[in-house]
């Protein structure tokens, strides 16, 4: 039997575990996983994509990301398929609570899901910010002699994600920063939810890629051969222009009842699936059924993949021995950082005097960038305001690979979104910098990072209404009690240099999620000097999340109850155990 033949039999195995699945349980997507079968076959069965599924986290496997998240189906019918560890039992359990298959794809939870998708659009500013990482890590880590990062990011999106500003953003990011190692797969179905995409949508995709810098090729996504080719020469692709694979195709294909319209999306074809999965070849009365013929295509990729992740190890470990120094740099940059080394490295701050956090902030954003070699960072065209700039480190450049500054323009989504990709790709440390007012225009970022565990540091300025002349729109009023209600976002308001070091080293060292840093503009006194505990138990103090700031000086009198304020009378002033206690 021809290759072609053989991914064409994967493509209906994927198809019928995909209507198995969302049969099963009553939900999901079926549209995309069915009309997009023959995209999988290359990438997971054809060597479209390379991985090693008994490694998952291998350096150098090509990263894929499903943007389009509700097609989670896709996803695991493809990993399952592949050899990953999601066994048909999870498939069976498709959206089940406590499955390794929810409805939309969740870092942490599934060998092989890169990153967490569902929100339209960040999969691929997130897939963004993995080109980007590897750009940063080829340039940093390869030699002359030894080659160790070569992969490609591969994110497979729809119209609804194209549709989103997020995207917008990164694909301008990407083609400007000429991230030639990025391959963004449009399944072009012309459909999205409610209706045709010609409700919501005209543009010439490929006039307006190439307009950013792109490569655009336009082809038929069923066609096997045709995707097999357009992914290789996509790979060969060198020449600083990132790639898009306008996919033809049909949503839903394999239930001829709702193929092609947005009624292949839900349940709505679930009705026709016993009699659709016999058209497609599959056996009568069959459910969750792989071809002995499918197993035995995917065990030989197995053996192949293998080989490949075998000459590549050999080649890491000559680098290994060639390089120790850039060794040990990179197993650090892929461990949690020691919060205690990290805060060590800056030296006390003077005890009197003033200064704004944001400058402070600076100084030790760029003390701790010269401890930790993983700690990258970039603005929102506001570098000369928060203060985040990394001096001597370089500004990330298709002619620098290795700068640590990135100029992400004035996208603030994006800039949060590609900062979730360089954490989730797990080689630096990211943070990122605007206006705390403009915390908006990140946060749903922002909260996809807090979900996901993803240790980014937001350094975000002007934190108050101190902001004065600039008026209401830059006021931050709402807006750090607004981020404070995101679960697992640690917000941090240092109110000196002292605490704004502690903040700083333990956002950089936490693993688990991110860190929020709101900084003053305008000059605070320095509290050492202010009769406050050390500049020592207020750094440990910070980390803690809250401390004494100040003892009382006085017995508290027994009869002290404070007398009720009224809004109109002046308030008593305060006792020093209330106003010092932070
Ligand atoms: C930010 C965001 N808005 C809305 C949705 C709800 N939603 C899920 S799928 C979808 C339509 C997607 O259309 P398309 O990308 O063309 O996918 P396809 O129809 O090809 O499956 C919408 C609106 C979402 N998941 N995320």
């Amino acid at each position: 039997m021809s290759v072609d033949r053989r991914l064409a039999t994967a493509a209906t195995a994927a198809r019928g575990l995909a209507m198995d699945a969302v049969h099963a349980c009553s939900s999901g997507h079926l549209g995309l996983p069915l009309g997009a079968a023959e995209i999988g076959a290359v990438l997971f069965g054809g060597g479209g994509l390379r991985f090693d599924p008994k490694d998952p986290r291998w350096l150098n496997r090509d990263r894929f990301i499903l943007s389009a998240g509700h097609g989670s189906m896709f996803l695991y019918g493809w990993l399952h398929l592949a050899g990953y560890d999601v066994p048909l039992e999870q498939v069976k359990k498709f959206r089940a609570l406590h499955s390794i298959t929810p409805g939309h794809p969740e870092f942490h939870e599934t060998p092989g899901v890169e990153c967490t998708t569902g929100p339209l659009g960040q999969g691929v500013a997130n897939a963004v910010g993995f080109a980007l990482s590897g750009k940063l890590a080829a340039a940093t880590y390869n030699t002359a002699e030894h080659t160790i990062f070569d992969h490609h990011v591969v994110v497979l999106a729809g119209d609804g994600c194209l549709q989103e500003g997020v995207a917008r953003e990164a694909v301008a990011f990407a083609g400007h920063n000429q991230l030639d190692n990025l391959i963004l797969i449009y399944d072009a179905n012309n459909v999205t939810l409610d209706a045709m995409a010609k409700v919501t949508q005209s543009e010439d995709a490929r006039a307006l890629f190439s307009a950013l810098g792109w490569d655009a090729i336009v082809l038929d996504g069923h066609d096997i051969n045709a995707v097999r080719t357009a992914v290789k020469l996509a790979k060969r692709n060198d020449n600083g222009r990132p790639t898009i694979l306008i996919c033809k195709t049909e949503i839903g294909r394999g239930i001829a009842e709702v193929a092609g319209t947005q009624k292949a999306h839900g349940e709505g074809g679930a009705k026709f699936i016993e009699a659709s999965k016999v058209k497609l070849g599959l056996p009568a009365g069959s459910h969750f059924y792989v071809h002995d013929e499918v197993r035995a295509l995917f065990t030989e990729r197995q053996a192949a993949q293998q080989k490949d992740r075998a000459a590549w190890e050999q080649t890491f470990q000559a680098w290994r021995q060639a390089n120790p120094a850039l060794a040990a740099q990179l197993d650090a940059a892929t461990k949690p950082a020691d919060e205690a080394k990290l805060l060590a490295s800056v030296s006390e701050f003077a005890p009197d005097g003033k200064s704004a956090t944001r400058n402070s902030g600076g100084e030790i954003i760029n003390t701790l960038a010269n401890a930790d070699p993983a700690i990258v960072t970039g603005s929102a065209d506001l570098f000369g305001s928060t203060k985040n700039y990394l001096k001597g480190k370089g500004d990330y450049a298709p002619s620098d690979q290795k700068g640590k500054n990135i100029w992400f323009g004035i996208r603030e989504h994006a800039m949060g979104a590609i900062s979730n990709g360089l954490a989730y790709d797990g080689l630096w440390r990211p943070s990122c910098a605007t206006f705390l007012v403009f915390a908006d225009y990140v946060r749903p970022s922002i909260r996809v990072a807090a979900l996901s565990k993803l240790p980014v540091v937001y350094v975000f300025t002007h934190d108050s209404v101190g902001v004065g002349e600039d008026g209401p729109t830059h006021q931050p009023v709402e807006t750090v009690s607004g981020l404070r209600l995101i679960p697992n976002l640690d917000v941090m308001r240092p109110a000196d240099p002292e605490e704004c070091a502690a903040a700083f080293a333990g956002g950089f060292a936490r693993a688990d999620g991110p860190t929020l840093l709101a900084l003053s503009r305008q000059d605070l006194p320095h509290l050492t000097a202010m009769g406050c505990v050390d500049g020592a138990a207020r750094r440990a103090g910070t980390l803690k999340g809250g401390y004494v700031l100040k003892k009382e000086s006085a017995a508290l009198e027994p009869s002290s109850s404070p007398p009720a304020r009224k809004c109109s009378t002046p308030s008593p002033p305060l006792r020093a155990s209330q106003a010092c206690a932070s």
